[in-house]
C-alpha cells in the first residue's frame, strides 16, 4: 500500500497514525506541493491524504483509517468517543491555522523541496488567511489562546495511551491536531497534554516538529 501525503498535513498525520498503531508496513509517499497532475490523476482532484491499495485509490483521511483498522478483523479504535474532544479540537482549529500555515510555508519539508513547490503553498494559503506576515506578528495572542484552551483539555486526558482511556477516533483527532501544534515555538503543554502528545508520538510513529519549532 502507498500513502500520499504532505508532511505538515493535519488530514495526512491521521491517515499515517492508524499505521503506525497497527505496526502495518506502508509506503509513504511525499508529494511535491505544487503537483496537481499526481493527485489528480488518481483521484480526479488535488487532496492528500490518497491511499492505494491494490489499484484503487481513497481519498478521505478518516475512511482510510476505517479501512485500515478494519482490515484485520482485529479493529484498534473501538473505544467510547468525547463530544468534548471534538469541540476543543473545533475551539482551537483558528488560532492553530493562523500560527501553523505560516510556519508549514517557511519550514524544510519535502513537499516544499522546490521553490515552486513552496510558493504554490504559500501562494494558496495566503489567499485562505491573508498575509502570513501580520499573522506572525499576530503569534503572541494566539498562543495565548492556545495555552488558555489547555486548561479544558488537561482534564480531558484519561491516559498518555488513549484520550479515553482505551483508543479511538478521539485520539486520531487530537494527535493530529497536537503535532499541528507542534511546529510553533512558545506553546505550553500542560503536564497530561505534554505526556499524551510524547507517548502518542512513539505510538504512531511520526515525529513531532519540536526540533524545528519557529
Ligand atoms: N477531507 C479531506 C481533507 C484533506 C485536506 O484538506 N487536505 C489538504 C492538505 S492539509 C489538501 O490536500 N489541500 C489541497 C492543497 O493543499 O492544495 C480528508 O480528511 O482527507
Amino acid at each position: 500500500m502507498q500513502l500520499y501525503v504532505y508532511d505538515h498535513c493535519p488530514f495526512c498525520v491521521k491517515a499515517r497514525a492508524i499505521f503506525g498503531l497497527k505496526g502495518m508496513a506502508f509506503d509513504l509517499v511525499i508529494l511535491l506541493n505544487n503537483d496537481e497532475a499526481t493527485p489528480t490523476r488518481m483521484i480526479g482532484k488535488k487532496m492528500a491524504p490518497i491511499l492505494e491499495d491494490a489499484g484503487n485509490y481513497l481519498a478521505e483521511s478518516m475512511d482510510i483509517v476505517a479501512h485500515i483498522d478494519g482490515m484485520d478483523g482485529r479493529p484498534l479504535l473501538t473505544g467510547p468517543r468525547n463530544e468534548a474532544l471534538a469541540q476543543w479540537n473545533s475551539d482551537v482549529s483558528g488560532p492553530l491555522f493562523s500560527l501553523a500555515l505560516p510556519r508549514w510555508s517557511a519550514a524544510d519539508f519535502e513537499e516544499f523541496s522546490t521553490p515552486e513547490a513552496r510558493a504554490y503553498f504559500t501562494r494558496n494559503k495566503e489567499r485562505m488567511i491573508g498575509s502570513f506576515q501580520e499573522r506572525m506578528a499576530a503569534s503572541p495572542v494566539y498562543i495565548a489562546e492556545i495555552n488558555c484552551h489547555f486548561l479544558a483539555l488537561e482534564p480531558l486526558i484519561k491516559s498518555p495511551d488513549a484520550v479515553n482511556g482505551e483508543l479511538s477516533e478521539d485520539d486520531i483527532h487530537l494527535f493530529a491536531t497536537l503535532r499541528s501544534m507542534s511546529i510553533v515555538r512558545g506553546i505550553e503543554y500542560p503536564p497530561a497534554v505534554e505526556a499524551y502528545r510524547m507517548r502518542m508520538a512513539e505510538r504512531v510513529g511520526i515525529d513531532l516538529h519540536d526540533q524545528i519549532a519557529i
